[in-house]
C-alpha cells in the first residue's frame, strides 16, 4: 500500500451538515454553530470521520450561504468566529474533521470587492469581477445562461457595463484569470486552514478555468493550472482532504482532478449518476423515474475509472437534491428497509461515503404542494420564468415536489416536540410533517433503525481494510432489479447484494460470486450462504465477508 492509499480521509464516513437546518440553539428559527456543538456526541456516536459544512461565513442569505461578503467572518444568524473555533475544537476531540464550504466561483454582491468594483470601470478591484460592453443592440455581450435560470450577464447601470453571474445575479462571478483574486483565495483558505479545519469542499470549482468569450464555462482551459497553483500555495504539506463539486467531471476526466500525481484534490463529487435521471430537456423540473440499469452503469463505470488511481466520494443526497429514500426507495411501507438498502450499496462501494443531514434517519421530501412553501432561490426564480413563459403552476409544483433543493433542506428532525425539536421558535422553512414518527430520538431508541444501520455501516468501514481498499468487481450489471457487487483484497472476498423494488426477486448469483462465510449487514433476516438462485425480499440488501 503507498502512503496515498492510506490517508486518513478514505477510511472515513463523511457527514453533511446544512447549518441553517439543523439545530437551532436560541429560538430564532435558524440552525446555528452552537447548536452543531450540541449535537457533536450524536455524530461521533453516529462514527463519522469528519463533516463538510456549508457555507457559515457572512452573507446577505440570498442563497443561505452560497453568497458570501465575508469570507474571514461567521453569519451572525450562525453565532460567531469564536463559536466556530470551538466548533473546530470540540469536533477534533471527538476525531472529527471540519471541512469548510470553499465558494470562490463567486461572492455576493455586497462583498467589499464588488461594492469597490462597481463604483467605476477605473475602480482599483474592477477587475477582480467580468465585465463587458453590452452587444451592438444593447443586450447582453453573449448567450451564456445562469445555472439558476435567464441570462448569465446583468447590466449595472452604474458604469453601462454587465458583469457575469453563473448563479443569481446578486452572486457575481470573480475573476479568476487576475493573479491577485487568485492570492486572495489562496490567503484566505491558508487563514483558515491555520485555525485547524481538516479540508474544503469546493463549490463549482469545475467553472473556474472559464473563458467566457468562447462561451466556455466548465472545465475551461486555465482549470487544472489554477487547481495545481492552489494546492502548491495551500495544501502542500498539510494532512488535509478537498473535494471538488464537478458536475461536468466524467470518467474520463475525473484523474485530472484526483491522479495521484496532479497534485490537485483528494476527490470530486460527480454528479453522472443523478443527471442520468434528468429529463434531457427540461431537466430537474421534469420528474422521470430513474432507471436501475443505467444507474448501475455509471457508478460502475467511476468505480473503473478511479480503480487504481484517484479516489470516489460516493453519495445519494446533498443540499440541493431530492431526499435519497424518496428518489431511490420507497417512502411508504417500506420507508425504512429501503433506506437501509441505499446505504448499504452506497457505502461498501470503493470511495469515501457522504451522508446528508437526516439521511441517516430516513427523512423523505417536504413533498411542498405550494409555490409559498419554497423559500430556494433557484426554485422561486425558475418558477417566475416559467410562469412568465406560460407553463402551469400545477406542472411547475409538481416538478418542484419531486427535484426542488427545499426538499432536503427541511429542518432535521430531533424529536417528536413541536417543530421536530429543531427549533423553539418558528422555523425558516416548514418541518416535513412525517417528524412524529420520523425523528433522531425514535430512532436512537430502536436498535433496528435506519441509524444504527448507518452506525454500523460507519464502524465496518473503520474496523475492515476490504471495505476501503478492496477491488471492485460488478456483478448482473443488466439486472432491472438487483445491484450487486463483490469486493476483493488478498485472499478475503465481501459480496454485496440488493434489491432496488418493492417487489420479491428472484435473483440467479453467479457461480463466480457464490459465498459462503459470515453476513456482515443486512436490513433482513442474516444470511451467510449466498449461491444459485436466490430470492430477494423487497429492499433487501446483505453483504456476506468471506
Ligand atoms: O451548486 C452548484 C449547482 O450547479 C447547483 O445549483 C445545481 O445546478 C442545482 O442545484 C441542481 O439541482 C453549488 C451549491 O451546492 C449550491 O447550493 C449553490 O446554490 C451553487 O453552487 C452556487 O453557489
Ligand atoms: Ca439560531
Amino acid at each position: 500500500m503507498t502512503q496515498h492509499g492510506t490517508a486518513w480521509w478514505k477510511s472515513a464516513t463523511a457527514y453533511q451538515i446544512y447549518p441553517r437546518s439543523f439545530c437551532d440553539s436560541n429560538g430564532d428559527g435558524i440552525g446555528d454553530i452552537p447548536g452543531i456543538i450540541s449535537k457533536l456526541d450524536y455524530l461521533q456516536d453516529l462514527g463519522i470521520g469528519f463533516i463538510w459544512l456549508s457555507p457559515v461565513f457572512a452573507s446577505p442569505m440570498v442563497d443561505n450561504g452560497y453568497d458570501i461578503s465575508d469570507y474571514r467572518d461567521v453569519a451572525p444568524e450562525f453565532g460567531t468566529l469564536e463559536d466556530l473555533d470551538q466548533l473546530i475544537a470540540d469536533a477534533k476531540a471527538r476525531g472529527i474533521g471540519i471541512v469548510l464550504d470553499l465558494v470562490v466561483n463567486h461572492t455576493s454582491d455586497q462583498h467589499p470587492w464588488f461594492q469597490d468594483a462597481r463604483a467605476a470601470r477605473d475602480a482599483p478591484l474592477r477587475d477582480y469581477y467580468i465585465w463587458r460592453d453590452p452587444a451592438p443592440d444593447g443586450g447582453p455581450p453573449n448567450d451564456l445562461q445562469s445555472s439558476f435560470g435567464g441570462p448569465a450577464w446583468t447590466l449595472d447601470p452604474q458604469t453601462g457595463q454587465y458583469y457575469l453571474h453563473l448563479f443569481d445575479r446578486r452572486q457575481p462571478d470573480l475573476n479568476w484569470s487576475n493573479h491577485r483574486v487568485r492570492a486572495e483565495v489562496h490567503d484566505m483558505m491558508n487563514w483558515w486552514y491555520d485555525r485547524g479545519i481538516a479540508g474544503f469542499r469546493m463549490d463549482v470549482i469545475d467553472v473556474i478555468g472559464k473563458e467566457v468569450d468562447r462561451g466556455i464555462t466548465t472545465n475551461g482551459p486555465h482549470l487544472h493550472r489554477y487547481l495545481q497553483d492552489m494546492h502548491r500555495a495551500t495544501a502542500l504539506g498539510r494532512d488535509i482532504v478537498t473535494v471538488g463539486e464537478a458536475w461536468s467531471a466524467t470518467p474520463e476526466n475525473a484523474l485530472l482532478y484526483c491522479g495521484r500525481d496532479r497534485q490537485e484534490l483528494s476527490m470530486i463529487f460527480q454528479f453522472s449518476h443523478i443527471t442520468q435521471s434528468w429529463d434531457e430537456e427540461h431537466g430537474k423540473w421534469k420528474p422521470k423515474d430513474f432507471d436501475l440499469v443505467a444507474l448501475k452503469r455509471v457508478l460502475n463505470e467511476w468505480q473503473a475509472a478511479l480503480a487504481h488511481d484517484g479516489w470516489n466520494s460516493l453519495f445519494w443526497s446533498n443540499h440541493d437534491l431530492p431526499r435519497a429514500v424518496s428518489k431511490y426507495g420507497d417512502e411508504g411501507v417500506y420507508r425504512e428497509v429501503s433506506a437501509k438498502m441505499l446505504a448499504t450499496v452506497l457505502h461498501l462501494m470503493k470511495g469515501t461515503p457522504y451522508i446528508y443531514q437526516g439521511e441517516e434517519l430516513g427523512m423523505t421530501n417536504a413533498g411542498f404542494t405550494r409555490i409559498d412553501q419554497y423559500r430556494d432561490v433557484e426554485t422561486l426564480n425558475f418558477h417566475a420564468l416559467q410562469m412568465a413563459a406560460g407553463v402551469t403552476p400545477e406542472a411547475f409544483l409538481h416538478g418542484a415536489c419531486a427535484n426542488s433543493r427545499d426538499n432536503a433542506r427541511t429542518p432535521m428532525q430531533w424529536t417528536d416536540a413541536p417543530h421536530a425539536g429543531f427549533t423553539t421558535g418558528t422555523p425558516w422553512l416548514e418541518v416535513t410533517a412525517n417528524y412524529p414518527t420520523i425523528n433522531a430520538a425514535a430512532a436512537l431508541a430502536d436498535p433496528d433503525s435506519v441509524l444504527a444501520h448507518y452506525r454500523r455501516l460507519a464502524h465496518l468501514r473503520r474496523d475492515l481494510p476490504i471495505i476501503v481498499h478492496g477491488d471492485y468487481l460488478p456483478l448482473a450489471e443488466d439486472h432491472p432489479q438487483v445491484f450487486a457487487y463483490q469486493r476483493r483484497l488478498a485472499g478475503q472476498r465481501l459480496l454485496v447484494v440488493a434489491n432496488f423494488s418493492a417487489a420479491e426477486v428472484a435473483f440467479d448469483l453467479p457461480d463466480r460470486a457464490a459465498m459462503r462465510g459470515r453476513c456482515l449487514i443486512t436490513n433482513r433476516a442474516a444470511r451467510d450462504v449466498a449461491e444459485g438462485r436466490l430470492t430477494l425480499s423487497p429492499y433487501e440488501a446483505f453483504a456476506i465477508l468471506s
